[in-house]
């Protein structure tokens, strides 16, 4: 089959929910990929941020194939050999007490909810049915109906509804703005270190400490959703440790299993997870040997092999290579490690048309939004492949 046939058979069959690029991947190795005629490109979206060890990283393959071929899934009907040794081997990596494993993000987000609206009801004493719980403004939590109800995005939501109550949206990086919106009810302040899809926008410095304040004064639960920042991408294992803050929850997804398995987290710091009790919540492939086997290597080699201070490093060089094309055209460039946005001015006509160009150069990325590239390479990128890539993005954005 040659690539048009793939996509026509994606377009046959497939429904409509998304608008790729026309490049059909087969292989990946590292920063690298492969289509179907060949052409070799660098990965720099890692399927957002879900691949930060690198496409198929030689130990997390072996330990799933070590896996797959003794047992993949028991339910949590049964105990297994893996989920215990992955709760603590995550527990002590991330100073946690206590793990809800799942398996996408938008699952560790509504469990968070569910956690959280129990604490606020069995421990806090809100009102039956009273939760309130903050979001933010051009938050992107996911895609259940739950979430895109407090979703600010029009794409997202329209047409979805009705949506579950309960929450109410202020604006991003603003301490005040909790503190006002705060009432008896609150139960949790639901954020994004850096979020993702509004463009990689990133809060004022001393946003996070303040918010772990605000929160902890009104006996609010600080949820950090660190599906996309966490486990390296800012150069930090968790980006709240750029300003030394631990929420009460803390979620993780995506690279949580190197990108071979659907596997999700929500760490709890504080007693807040003992309020569920059994038969309250669960998921039939949440914590299974496969999943927990191949995050306890996922968590391993981002670790052993320095992925987290290469992403510190290689992000610190892709960003002053960023800085230093100069045109007015530009509007800014931003990030934290390797999670990187270069904004256009709206004159530029659109970010996408640089996306197509730069894919035909041999680099994948993805805009967001009209006007914004995001830059996103594994962690593993090296020294020379940043450089490489510096020299394309300059080509083209000339
Ligand atoms: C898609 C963006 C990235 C997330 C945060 C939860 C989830 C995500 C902070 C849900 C998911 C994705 C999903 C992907 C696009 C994407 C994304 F462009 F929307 F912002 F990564 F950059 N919290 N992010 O970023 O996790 O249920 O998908 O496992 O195609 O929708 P999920």
């Amino acid at each position: 089959m040659k690539t048009q046939d793939y996509i026509d058979l994606e377009n046959q069959y497939g429904a409509n929910n998304y608008a790729p690029l026309d490049v059909v991947i087969t292989k990946g190795e590292g920063v690298w990929v492969e289509d179907a005629e060949g052409n070799r490109y660098m990965d720099c979206l890692s399927a957002y941020s879900a691949v930060n060890q690198g496409h198929c990283h030689p130990k997390i393959m072996a330990t799933m194939q070590e896996q797959m071929q003794k047992l993949t899934l028991t339910s949590r009907a049964f105990r297994n050999d893996q989920l215990g040794l992955f709760y603590k081997e995550l527990c002590e990596l991330t100073n946690s007490h206590k793990v809800l494993p799942m398996n996408s993000g938008a699952e560790a987000v509504e469990s968070a909810i569910k956690v959280v609206r129990k604490w606020g009801y069995t421990v806090k004493g809100v009102p039956k049915d009273k939760a309130e719980i903050i979001v933010c403004d051009n938050n992107f939590h996911g895609r259940t109906i739950a979430i895109v109800g407090f979703s600010s995005d029009y794409d997202s939501r329209n047409g979805f509804g009705p949506f579950p109550q309960g929450f109410k949206s202020i604006p991003y990086g603003d301490a005040q703005a909790l503190k006002a919106a705060i009432t008896p009810n609150t139960v949790a302040f639901l954020v994004e270190p850096i979020q993702g899809e509004a463009g990689v926008n990133i809060p004022p410095d001393g946003y996070l400490k303040e918010i772990r304040e605000i929160c902890t004064e009104n006996n609010v639960m600080l949820v950090l959703d660190e599906i996309q920042t966490g486990l390296g991408r800012t150069g930090k294992l968790l980006a709240e440790e750029h300003e030394g803050i631990e929420a009460d929850l803390t979620l993780i997804g995506k690279a949580l299993s190197g990108g071979f398995y659907p596997v999700s987290a929500v760490l709890s710091n504080k007693e807040v997870m003992d309020v569920l009790n059994p038969g309250e919540h669960g998921s039939t492939f949440g914590g299974n040997p496969l999943a927990a086997a191949i995050a306890r290597t996922s968590l391993k080699v981002l670790i052993d092999e320095g992925m987290i201070e290469n992403a510190a490093e290689m992000g610190e060089r892709f960003m002053a290579g960023l800085k230093m094309i100069e045109k007015p055209y530009i509007k800014e460039v931003r990030g934290k490690g390797l999670m990187i946005a270069v904004e256009f001015r709206p004159k530029a006509g659109g970010a996408k048309k640089y996306v197509k160009k730069l894919a035909k150069k041999g680099l994948l990325c993805k805009e967001t939004h009209a006007n914004t590239i995001r830059f996103a390479p594994p962690l593993v990128i090296k020294k020379e492949e940043v450089d490489w890539a510096l020299k394309v993005i300059t080509e083209v954005l000339v």
